[in-house]
């Protein structure tokens, strides 16, 4: 497979700049997508050229009316279609064209036009376009689809959508009819989208902050439209606060979103007409938790902002994919943050981007995020693009403060509304409307992996100064074996160079008072010392607040000092960061214990007192308190081990669970007896912290996995008025053999047999309980009738669940890793985009003892040299093999 590389961009001599589309859809037979494709005159010396395409049936191809003659005027091959410069006006624009045909109804890949259940839809992000018709397909090519006319079955596809405004429709009369739509805004093609089914709906609408009138209209099968109101107050919320904090206002006369039970993605951000995996778009109390209610809503406002951070401007290639990516996640956390908690959602965040984007910025996956080569751009929508990228952009915003950002964001509309453009553009924009010097920030862009601040206090008592150095532990060449901590070296980058990290750093005395309020320090040498001056006595440092850079702070806190930043800090996210770390070192030290095969000992006085004082408290928000009380991921832990020993760490993390609650059995059943619900159910943040807090404290409760803790669980699942509590209790039981887990995951079943993604949840909970043969089940439950390896969001409820269990995944014998290998090439055959993903569960191999290495380097061989392997696939297992 080729490889791409961001230095070889090189524009268009002539690009496609209108577009008319007629869809003739059919349920059998394929559908044949005619194209008129306007192209312009050449801007240089003109030539042959070149439309992307694949698996498509050329039906006919013209110029300007006239059929072009195979081999002579064009040719076709698999991956596209060659127009021969003889066959094309040297000097003026000219007309293109095509019929092509396609077969929605054998489409597994769910990229192109594809069916889902009776509906026809598209994705076309990255390239799915060329799967639908000939096209340059690629995000500077910017056209105006002007007509888009799209037939079909009357009765079984009543509803006919595409982008824009719907500007004719009538009845053919032998039981078809058509639609025609029409969208002002130029576009490039992966922006494109239409829909065809038996759809219900709900309606809204929404006058914008310069009085115009919005129609909104969320679709649905129709057995789900009681799920839909959620997401439409969701969208209006969106609308306004983008308005309200950006001045970004929304340019067509209606907005459309679809839910789709078959989708790769999360959602999908086509212009006027957003296409959802069902997941993000349906709520209701009994069949959503609060956390599906919290992802809708961040989903919603993410795709919505996307028609200004992405569609208005857009990238020039997919290698600026963070330009609308990062920026569009940092625009729904601010959004999310607004909505709920700035504190909960910061501490959500950065537990995620810990779990997840960490280790793949430490794994042979680890990239920049804005990538310098890919082969398969599918394979990029990854963690680091959206969850670092956002991450930078925040830098931006703690670096510029709310009006320095919002000043950027202002010139970067001004300078390039209507635009294909690149992260250099934005950082330019940044830089240009805040008069600062922003270049050395472009490393940010450049380099990948998780820098390590290494950070050390001094205080002159006589010169009343504290002195804060800061370090970027920078990896040198030859020296990574004696530098382990170092910023290590990442795929094709050994050598890193410093970064412009915005630490933001507080300062208190022993008495709890704040003697230096939040500062942003700019950090930009390899190492730099800050002195503070008037300190009238030692003071403990609250650095990184509100992890103002995605990095790995190191400081020598003893485990006083952190039980004093856990009550002092005058910054939540630092007052929750100081538990943890708490937490992380007693866990990690437990860990080597475990690794010697010593028993291990009771857990310190300082730690329990402090975990006991977070769970007494009674006042403030039960969301950052049910957070204090969490322990960090295992994901988290494993980063910080030179070697990952899953055994020791699960064997740490139960310890720990079990020695807390039998420590503090008697306050952890009063506190969740006293946040039993009193009342109905209720979806306010009072709520939703006070079941999040309770359903922490029963998670510590089950982790005796006695008949007591058997029986409260199945109490609550019982009596549970909403998902989110019967999920909860489901879960903890799930980890608990006998008859109350048996009857409860039955009558579960029986209750989410009907309902898609209720049933993902139950196959979900088995897969990530820890009995000890979750591989047995989890293989009987692929056989389940249920069970389809076709749709995207049942396979990795089940097998993606299940590879992130740690130490079931993980377990020696590696008949784990051979079932995901299995997997891989059984999905690889379906949907490609799907199965790459899957490769990743085995991306940390090297990271493991000898023998796991070995059985992971087994699978990931296996995989990618299997036969017929799709390129997707065997991107992310070469890679991954380095
Ligand atoms: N653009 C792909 C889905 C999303 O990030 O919104
Ligand atoms: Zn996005």
């Amino acid at each position: 497979p080729k490889e791409k590389f961001r230095k070889d961009y090189m524009p268009l001599e002539r690009t496609i700049q209108e577009v008319q589309l007629d869809f003739n859809l059919q349920e059998e037979g394929g559908t044949i997508v005619t194209a008129k494709l306007t192209m312009s005159a050449p801007s240089g010396r003109g030539g042959d050229v070149f439309l992307d395409g694949e698996e498509l049936e050329l039906v006919s191809v013209a110029v300007d009316g006239k059929p072009l003659h195979a081999d002579v005027d064009y040719k076709a091959t698999s991956e596209g279609l060659t127009l021969m410069s003889s066959a094309l006006p040297a000097d003026r624009a000219f007309e293109l064209s095509t019929a092509v045909r396609v077969k929605p109804e054998l489409n597994t890949k769910l990229s192109g036009l594809y069916k889902s259940g009776g509906m026809f839809c598209t994705q076309c992000e990255a390239e799915g376009f060329r799967r639908i018709t000939y096209y340059q397909d690629r995000p500077d090519v910017m056209a105006r689809f002007t007509r888009v006319r799209v037939e079909g079955n009357k009765n079984s596809v009543p509803v006919l959508l595409s982008n824009g405004n719907k500007v004719e429709e009538g009845d053919l009369g032998d039981g078809r009819h058509y639609a025609v739509w029409e969208d002002p805004f130029p576009k490039p093609s992966y922006l494109f989208a239409l829909v065809a089914g038996d759809l219900g709906s709900i309606k809204s609408q929404y006058k914008t902050m310069s009085g115009r009138d919005v129609k909104l209209e969320i679709f649905s099968e129709k057995e789900n439209v009681d799920k839909l109101d959620w997401a439409m107050d969701s969208l209006k919320a969106s609308m306004k606060w983008d308005e309200d904090t950006y001045g970004l206002e929304y340019d067509l006369d209606l907005f459309n979103i679809v839910a789709v039970n078959d989708f790769n993605m999360g959602a999908m951000e086509n212009k006027g007409l957003n296409v959802f995996n069902t997941a993000y778009v349906l709520a209701k109390p009994d069949t959503a938790t609060d956390l599906d209610y919290e992802r809708v809503e961040g989903v919603i406002g993410h795709e919505y902002f996307h028609n200004w951070t992405g569609n208005r401007v857009t990238c020039r290639d997919w290698f600026q994919l963070t330009l609308k990516e990062g920026l569009t996640v940092f625009r729904d956390q601010q959004f999310s943050a607004y909505m709920g908690s700035d504190a909960v959602k910061r501490i959500e965040d950065v537990r995620g981007l810990r779990a997840r984007q960490f280790p793949e910025d430490s794994s042979p996956l680890a990239h920049p995020i804005r990538p310098e080569q890919y082969q398969v751009m599918d394979n990029f929508y990854t963690s680091t693009v959206y969850q670092k990228g956002a991450e930078v952009i925040r830098m931006y915003h703690t670096l510029l403060g709310t009006d320095g950002f919002r000043k950027g964001m202002d010139l970067y509309f001004k300078r390039h509304d209507g635009q294909a453009v690149t992260c250099d553009d934005f950082r330019a924009a940044m830089a240009d409307a805040n008069n600062v010097d922003l270049s050395q920030f472009e490393r940010w862009y450049l380099q990948a992996g998780t820098p390590t601040l290494e950070a050390t206090g001094t205080y002159d008592a006589d010169a009343k100064t504290f002195s804060l150095k800061l370090k970027q532990a920078s990896h040198k060449l030859l020296m990574s074996t004696l530098c382990p901590e170092c910023t290590k070296p990442t795929p094709n980058q050994e050598h890193k160079d410093p970064f412009h990290i915005p630490v933001k750093v507080g300062l208190l005395l022993r008495d709890g008072s704040e003697v230096v309020p939040s500062k942003v320090l700019e950090l930009k040498e390899a190492e730099q010392t800050f002195t503070f001056d008037n300190i009238p006595s030692e003071p403990v440092p609250s650095i990184l607040r509100g992890f103002s850079a995605p990095v790995k702070l190191r400081y020598e806190y003893s485990d006083e000092d952190l039980a004093f930043l856990m009550t002092y800090d005058t910054d939540s996210f630092n007052r929750w960061e100081a538990g943890q770390q708490l937490a992380q070192r007693l866990l990690l030290s437990l860990t080597k214990k475990a690794q010697t095969g010593e028993s291990l000992p009771e857990l310190p006085k300082v730690f329990l007192d402090s975990f006991k004082a977070t769970l007494l408290q009674d006042t403030g928000d039960k969301s950052l308190q049910a957070y204090a009380l969490s322990l960090p991921s295992s994901s988290t832990l494993a980063e910080e081990m030179d070697v990952i020993d899953p055994d020791a760490l699960g064997a740490a993390a139960k310890h720990v669970r079990t020695s807390i609650a039998t420590a503090l059995m008697p306050e952890l059943k009063a506190k969740y007896e006293s946040l039993a619900p009193s009342g109905p159910y209720q979806k306010t943040g009072e709520e939703v912290g006070r079941r999040r807090l309770r359903n922490t404290i029963l998670d510590y409760i089950h982790s005796l996995k006695d008949d007591a803790a058997a029986d409260l669980c199945f109490k609550q699942y019982e009596s549970a008025d909403c998902m989110t509590d019967k999920v909860a209790a489901l879960s903890c039981l799930a980890d608990i053999p006998g008859p109350k887990r048996e009857a409860a995951l039955e009558s579960f079943y029986q209750f989410a047999k009907s309902d898609a993604l209720v049933l993902n949840k139950w196959f979900s909970l088995q897969a990530s309980s820890d009995l000890p043969d979750v591989l047995d089940r989890v293989k009987a439950l692929v056989s389940h009738p249920d069970f389809t390896l076709k749709n995207p969001n049942r396979l990795r409820s089940l097998v993606s669940v299940f590879a992130a269990n740690m130490t079931k995944f993980h377990a020696k014998s590696g008949a784990a890793y051979a079932f995901l290998g299995d997997m891989c090439l059984q999905v690889d055959q379906i949907n490609a985009q799907v199965a790459s993903r899957l490769v990743g569960s085995l991306s940390q191999w090297r990271r493991f003892d000898a023998e796991r290495q070995a059985l992971m380097k087994e699978q990931l061989l296996r995989i990618r040299d299997a036969e017929g392997i799709s390129k997707d696939t065997y991107e992310v297992a070469a890679r991954c093999l380095g």
